[in-house]
């Protein structure tokens, strides 16, 4: 029998890349939320792979990013940036050729790693001007010692076998950090928050979104194995509450039903969800209020 090796892979790069698509993808479960605007995910989420002998621990991050120096916004930085401290392996991800400022820190913060630095060019399929990728990857490779560069398509799972072996290839002798059936360091209680938010990204305007934060209320499963789950939406704004509210309620409710239907499918059990919506203005500038909603790097388990 060969020994155990362990890997623990960070996935960094500026906001809407697809880091939470790759890392789903190389589950083979959805975990961690995404959508098609930036800042989706807002801290570290844990996903845990283990085949045979070797265990890769991929570390999702929030998107790093420019601007919008509120509170969450320093935070949400500083969780990316700590997740590469101590890791084996990081993966700088990109859009194509599409290299913006936020690319540029992210690139920053990857050449200071010790380890390997593998860069995964993601977003294939859209790529339409493929002579480019070439001159592109030459003038970054001056910049940074990349180990490896891998052009993949995270949605179509293209060029993932690839990656998986790579990084099987480059991961130490080590034990186990999970047992080999636990997919994440994170509660029901998380991924039910979570998966409320992603509904509000996906159904609600651009500005929305990043005005929201969801704090679970209650979570207990019944007798007959229905877990019962009450949340609070916090808006920074009156008028955002009616946004999210909608026309007689139906957008909450189009919003409830379809994370409803997603808690059901990821926890296996029946589902009774109640939303409420309240305006906490300031909340996202608010240090104690990030903690209390869990959003500070320390926790939000
Ligand atoms: N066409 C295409 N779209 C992709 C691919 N990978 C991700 N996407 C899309 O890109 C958008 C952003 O994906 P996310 O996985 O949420 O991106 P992220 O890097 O985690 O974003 P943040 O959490 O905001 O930092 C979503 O609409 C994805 O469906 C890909 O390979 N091809
Ligand atoms: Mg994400």
């Amino acid at each position: 029998m060969s020994e155990k090796r362990c890997a623990l892979v960070a996935i960094v790069g500026r906001p809407n890349v697809g880091k939470s698509t790759l890392m789903n993808h190389l589950l083979g479960q959805k975990l961690s939320i995404t959508s098609r605007k930036p800042q989706t995910t807002r801290q570290q989420i844990l996903g845990v792979r283990t085949s045979g002998n070797v265990q890769l621990v991929f570390i999702d991050t929030p998107g790093m990013h420019t601007g919008q120096a509120s509170a969450m916004n320093r935070m949400m930085n500083k969780s990316a940036l700590s997740a590469l401290m101590d890791v084996d392996v990081t993966l700088l991800l990109c859009d194509r050729t599409r290299w913006t400022d936020e690319d540029e820190l992210a690139l920053a913060a990857a050449s200071k790693q010790k380890g390997p630095v593998a860069f995964v060019i993601n977003k294939l399929d859209l790529l339409t001007e493929p002579d480019a990728l070439l001159p592109f990857t030459t003038a970054l490779s001056d910049r940074c010692n990349f180990d490896v560069v891998l052009p993949i398509s995270a949605l179509r799972r293209q060029g993932l076998s690839e990656l998986l072996a790579y990084l099987e290839s480059r991961a130490p002798v080590a034990p186990h950090l999970f047992p080999e059936d636990q997919i994440t360091d994170k509660s029901q209680r998380f991924f039910a928050a979570e998966l409320v938010r992603e509904k509000i990204v996906r159904q609600l305007g651009d500005e929305l979104p990043y005005s929201t934060a969801v704090e679970v209320e209650s979570f207990a499963e019944n007798s007959n194995g229905v877990l019962h789950i009450g949340m609070l939406i916090l808006v920074e704004r009156s008028g955002q509450k009616k946004i999210l509210i909608g026309e007689s309620g139906d957008r909450l409710k189009s919003i409830g039903t379809a994370a409803r239907k997603d808690m059901e499918r990821m926890f296996g059990q029946k589902v009774m969800l109640k939303l409420w919506v309240k305006v906490k203005a300031g909340w996202s500038d608010d240090l104690r209020a990030l903690k209390t909603l869990g959003l500070d790097s320390q926790s939000g388990t």
